[in-house]
């Protein structure tokens, strides 16, 4: 059973061409002109792109005293309906027991997911297990470890703990990720926001302004170096964050940076709508911020000195947010956006000129393919890479509704917003999972675990001056020593 893309553009992160890109079994077999298949899939006047890559999903994860409403199940057929054919999930153990949460992850995923998925790894604190741990971890295709700078008392970890983690890292050639926000200054103010009454959602977003997140992102970018090891900065919002990043990559380090299509599209004005539920369902961290930070992150995108759009996908109902009806530090912190990722970004970069085709399809695939090691099986439209692409339609539209959307929470933080390329087909592994016609329905159970080796050479290369002065004692002449102490 062949299956033939007929009559689109390719569209890659380095270029665009006319061309029938031909599927046998889950891969990609042949790319050309005039090609034919036992199955024709129409793909004129659409982009043929690599399936997009989320790498920042949580689902079904235990957070704030909830747990998101996204289930693997609901979460990778959103995804996929959206054209995104790969989530990176965030395993949060408990204690120091990471494989039982590998374990635990992976019974959820291989039971529901109906796209491929992969995970990273938390370390919320620090000790031998956690240490030896990691090693297994690593064994098992997990080469990615977040810490938290930010969730005092809960998930935290302290500048020694990630130092360590850092170097474990460095050793076992995994890539740390971090959240990137000052735990310390977030607490002192919310503390100082509920003092002075101010108890709502926009109390949220005072309490973790651009610098929190700036200085954090600095004080990661100065730990990883010491470490000697490259370093991701999740859900970067700020110019603050940006600049950092920025500033880092010029002078030779290793630095990566994801903005969210959220923070792109929407901003802190949320926060002051007059519907309780409606700024509570946007509490996220960090918050979304206003215009200037905005042009930053795509000025970012477009420059490359940020590589990744991802989405945070943290869902809870209305009912979870109202935990927080009277104080705003207990509003589950998380929003959506799985579903409408491509779309979202494809509208208001692409459609906008901010970005060009083939920089869409490094951001939203190629590059986090690249950066997690797992390129070009995933993230490229080329012989032997898996069968994973979006056909997507750049003159197809709909207004976003939360009433049409397969996501399992009863709202959308882009409610209302028009949006333009939309996927024909989704295929995953050379399977027609999603057809804007209908008549495709992916089947939980069919996702795959996507293993990623670790790399070692990057972590290598990345500190040349720990290479070139090794550490070493001085050997003083007795002459030359203190006498009597
Ligand atoms: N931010 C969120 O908004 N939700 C999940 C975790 C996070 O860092
Ligand atoms: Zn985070
Ligand atoms: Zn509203
Ligand atoms: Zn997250």
């Amino acid at each position: 059973m062949s299956i033939v893309i007929k009559g689109g553009t390719v569209v890659a992160a380095d270029r665009s061409y006319e061309a029938d890109v031909l599927i046998e079994g889950e891969r990609i077999a042949a790319i050309g002109p005039y090609l034919s298949g036992d199955t024709v899939l129409d793909a004129a006047g659409t982009c043929v792109m690599p399936g997009g890559i989320d790498p920042h999903t949580h689902l079904e994860m235990p957070f704030m005293g909830t747990t998101t409403a996204e289930t693997w199940e609901s979460g990778t057929f959103a995804a996929l309906s959206g054209g995104t054919t790969m989530v990176v999930d965030f395993v949060i153990p408990e204690g120091d027991d990471l494989i039982g949460a590998l374990d635990a992850w992976e019974a959820r995923a291989k039971r529901q997911a109906s796209s491929d998925y992969s995970f990273h790894m938390c370390i919320t604190g620090w000790s031998e297990a956690t240490f030896d741990a990691m090693e297994l971890v690593v064994a098992r295709g997990v080469n990615s470890f977040k810490h938290f700078m930010a969730y005092k008392g809960a998930l935290m970890v302290d500048d020694d703990q990630m130092f360590a983690s850092f170097q474990r890292c460095a050793a076992l050639g995994a890539l740390p990720l971090v959240h990137a926000e000052n735990g310390d200054i977030v607490a002192a103010l919310q503390q100082k926001f509920l003092a002075e009454g101010i108890r709502g959602p926009e109390a949220h977003a005072y309490s973790r302004p651009p610098e929190v997140e700036g200085e954090a992102v600095n004080r990661a970018i100065m730990i990883a170096d010491a470490a000697g090891v490259p370093v991701y900065i999740v859900h970067v919002s700020c110019e603050q964050a940006h600049e950092a990043i920025r500033r880092a990559r010029q002078k030779g380090m290793r630095v990566y940076g994801e903005p969210l299509a959220q923070h792109l599209a929407l901003d802190e004005g949320e926060y002051a709508h007059p519907d309780w539920d409606h700024a509570a369902q946007r509490v996220m961290s960090p918050p979304f911020r206003d215009k200037l930070h905005q042009d930053s992150l795509w000025a970012g995108l477009s420059s490359g000195s940020l590589q990744v759009v991802a989405t945070d996908h943290c869902a809870f109902t209305t009912a979870q947010k109202r935990m927080g009806l009277t104080d705003f530090t207990k509003i589950p912190n998380g929003t959506g956006g799985l579903e409408d990722r491509l779309p979202v970004l494809w509208t208001k970069g692409v459609e906008t000129g901010r970005l060009t085709p083939n920089e869409f399809v490094a951001v939203t695939s190629t590059n986090i393919a690249r950066i997690l090691n797992i390129y070009p099986k995933k993230g490229a439209i080329a012989p032997g890479a898996d069968a994973d692409i979006v056909v997507l339609d750049p003159k197809a539209g709909k207004t976003i509704r939360a009433s049409a959307q397969k996501s399992a929470i009863d709202y959308n933080v882009f409610e209302g917003v028009e949006v333009r390329g939309l996927p024909r087909f989704t295929l995953s592994r050379g399977e027609v999972v999603y057809s804007a016609g209908g008549n495709a329905t992916p089947r939980p159970g069919r996702g795959r675990f996507v293993s990623r080796p670790a790399f070692p050479a990057a972590n290598r290369a990345l500190s040349t001056w720990k290479a070139l002065v090794a550490p070493r004692a001085v050997e003083r002449d007795p002459a030359h020593m203190p006498i009597g102490v």
